[in-house]
């Protein structure tokens, strides 16, 4: 009796041995559980400090920017694979800034002859309405910022000529203001924009000028030691050969457009928008305004210059080229 007694406690002195070794066991994994799982909350949380931290720091960023935001405004035809070059670039170019932008491409697709000024007003009137810039960049879609000290933040109370004569790899004389000229959307309103009479290549910068010396805005440019030139500031993406420039001049184009226009600008701008879409080239995001102009024929009749169309030198068919200024 006695050895069946002992027997039983063996057998269940050695179950409750086992159980108790596997409850041992049992309970060093759920520490080990809990003190990884609070490891994992510690480190989340650590991330969310960092978080924190880089948010403020942000902030703050933008805050000693002034929280400008830049539109890009290229008037445009015909020039698809400069664009595709223009804008991988920029964003490269405007990132490595910290320049907040955004890219309006304005596409005529009128026939009537390209028109540089008109298109910049109509991106203008566009941008003033659909986005939350406050200073514009009238550029090229041809000439390519190379030198990082090109700088393209807000110009506050004066107008900056990136493209300078002094850098510009065409263009040398000192009133020179195409290719690139950024100003505060407030200053564009004050002179009334560009000049609608300019169709074909060429002078709409020129009487954009005058307008800027009348309502006495300084003009700033590049200093001269930003160390580059006329050959290495730029790359200007230009074929002459396949984009001809539209020099032609028809009816009494020549003298109309020789003066200071005191007419027309942004605020009388004809057009229609027919469409618009974002376009994204490798993460490069752009705009696209699909724009017909309307032209007066009474007023301007040299939008078309055609043969039997009126005085001056006559030049047969003007091709449909695009020209954003040289
Ligand atoms: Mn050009």
């Amino acid at each position: 009796m006695m050895k069946v007694y002992t027997d039983v406690f063996r057998i269940c002195g050695n179950k409750l041995l086992r159980s108790h070794k596997i409850l041992t066991i049992f309970i060093l994994l759920c520490i080990i559980i809990v003190l990884l799982l609070i490891i994992i909350v510690q480190l989340y949380q650590c991330d969310c400090i960092f978080d924190n931290v880089e948010e403020v720091q942000s902030e703050s960023l933008v805050e000693t920017k002034g929280n400008h935001v830049l539109c890009l405004i290229i008037p445009f035809r015909d020039r698809f694979d400069e664009l595709l070059v223009f804008l991988t670039h920029m964003k490269v170019f405007l990132d490595n800034q910290s320049v907040e932008y955004q890219v309006y491409v304005v596409n005529q697709v009128d026939s009537y002859r390209f028109n540089r000024g008109s298109l910049i007003n109509v991106g203008f009137r566009h941008v003033s309405s659909h986005s939350s810039c406050d200073f514009i960049a009238m550029h090229d879609v041809d000439l390519i910022p190379l030198n990082p000290k090109l700088n393209y933040s807000y110009p506050g109370d004066s107008i900056m000529h990136i493209a300078a004569p002094h850098l510009h790899p065409k263009y040398h004389y000192k009133t020179f203001l195409g290719g690139i000229l950024m100003m505060k959307n407030a200053h564009f309103q004050l002179v009334n924009g560009l000049s609608n009479k300019y169709w074909g290549w060429g002078l709409e910068d020129d009487e954009l000028y005058v307008r800027i010396k009348e309502a006495r805005i300084r003009i700033d440019r590049p200093p001269d030691n930003v160390g580059t030139g006329i050959s290495d500031t730029f790359r200007h993406i230009h074929d002459k050969t396949r984009r001809r420039r539209d020099m032609t001049k028809c009816f009494n184009q020549k003298e109309v457009t020789r003066k200071r226009d005191r007419e027309t600008g942004l605020h009388d701008v004809q057009y229609t928008l027919s469409s618009s879409y974002v376009l994204n080239v490798n993460e490069s995001l752009a705009v696209i305004l699909n724009v017909g102009l309307k032209c007066n024929q009474t007023v301007t009749p040299w939008c078309l210059c055609r043969v039997g169309g009126g005085g001056g030198k006559q030049v047969l068919p003007v091709p449909r080229v695009g020209n954003p200024s040289g």
